[in-house]
């Protein structure tokens, strides 16, 4: 379970909490980018109670997106076979792991998802559902990828997906960075399956959302999408699918949940 934070002293207890409750078995990294609110100490305090919990300190505020990658090449040169990112603030419930854990049986990677039936957000004011809806659809639309929640940030990985999906050239910082590792599996030929969540507004803690990172995705994605279009027109090839979905799929790596 890869947490990453930027001032979240106030939410990581309980956040490192319910996770261990609700998966006993798992283990959190949390990825902190030398947050001036002291989280990071607090994660140090946490891991020295717990074996289970980890800590990466990072210099300093470089994205959502840089700090997954740091916690992803951790948990891969570590040797997990499941590998799940998860915000800091509550809005994605550790309760519903499991759920997400056991759709992997059967996918490559999981998409916690707010925008399929049965999905939903809690305290929300209608400008932000408009605008997480709208960024779903445009890059749906726009990138061909047949997700309903692109956005999103409550995903379990397949090690294996996450060495398939060329991470070296991963540039998006901000919410785009779910964008990209979205379309990048579509067109890796995995299997994507959304699983319903509950997304619960965070109470405490501040937004690490700006202007500069709608403004980051809506660039790249509009990028991706008309560049993708204008080398379909040229016949130029496209990237190729690198586990095609007719070929067969080796057996789950991680049958028992609890041990991601
Ligand atoms: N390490 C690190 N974590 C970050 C950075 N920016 C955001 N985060 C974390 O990423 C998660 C998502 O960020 P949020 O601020 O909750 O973004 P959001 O969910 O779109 O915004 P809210 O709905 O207002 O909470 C949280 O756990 C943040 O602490 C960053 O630059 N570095
Ligand atoms: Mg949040």
């Amino acid at each position: 379970m890869i947490i990453p934070t930027y001032n979240e002293a106030e939410n990581l207890r309980s956040i490192v909490g319910r996770v261990r409750e609700a998966v006993p078995g798992a283990h959190v990294l949390v990825a902190d980018d030398n947050s001036p609110d002291g989280t990071g100490a607090l994660a140090d305090e946490l891991a020295a109670g717990d074996e289970h919990v980890r800590v990466l300190h990072r210099g300093g505020k470089e994205g959502l997106g840089a700090a997954y990658l740091a916690g992803f090449s951790w948990g891969l040169d570590h040797g997990f076979d499941v590998l799940v990112e998860m915000d800091a603030d509550g809005s994605h419930q550790p309760e519903e792991l499991p759920r997400l854990l056991t759709a992997l049986r059967e996918a490559d990677l999981v998409l916690g998802s707010r925008w399929i039936t049965g999905g939903r957000v809690v305290n929300w004011p209608k400008s932000r559902e408009f605008l997480s809806r709208g960024g779903s659809t445009y890059s749906r639309l726009l990138l061909d990828v047949p997700l309903r929640d692109v956005t999103g940030g409550f995903r379990a990985f397949r090690a294996a997906t996450l060495r398939g999906l060329g991470l070296a050239d991963v540039e998006s910082q901000g919410y785009c960075f779910q964008v990209d590792l979205a379309r990048r599996a579509v067109r890796s030929g995995y299997r994507v399956v959304e699983v319903p969540i509950t997304f619960v507004e965070r109470a405490l803690g501040d937004s690490k959302m700006s202007r500069a990172i709608v403004a980051e995705a809506l660039w790249r994605v509009t990028a991706w999408g008309v560049t993708a279009r204008v080398d379909k027109l040229l016949g130029r090839p496209q990237p190729p699918a690198r586990r095609p979905r007719d070929q067969k799929t080796p057996p789950p790596p991680n049958p028992d949940p609890t041990s991601a």
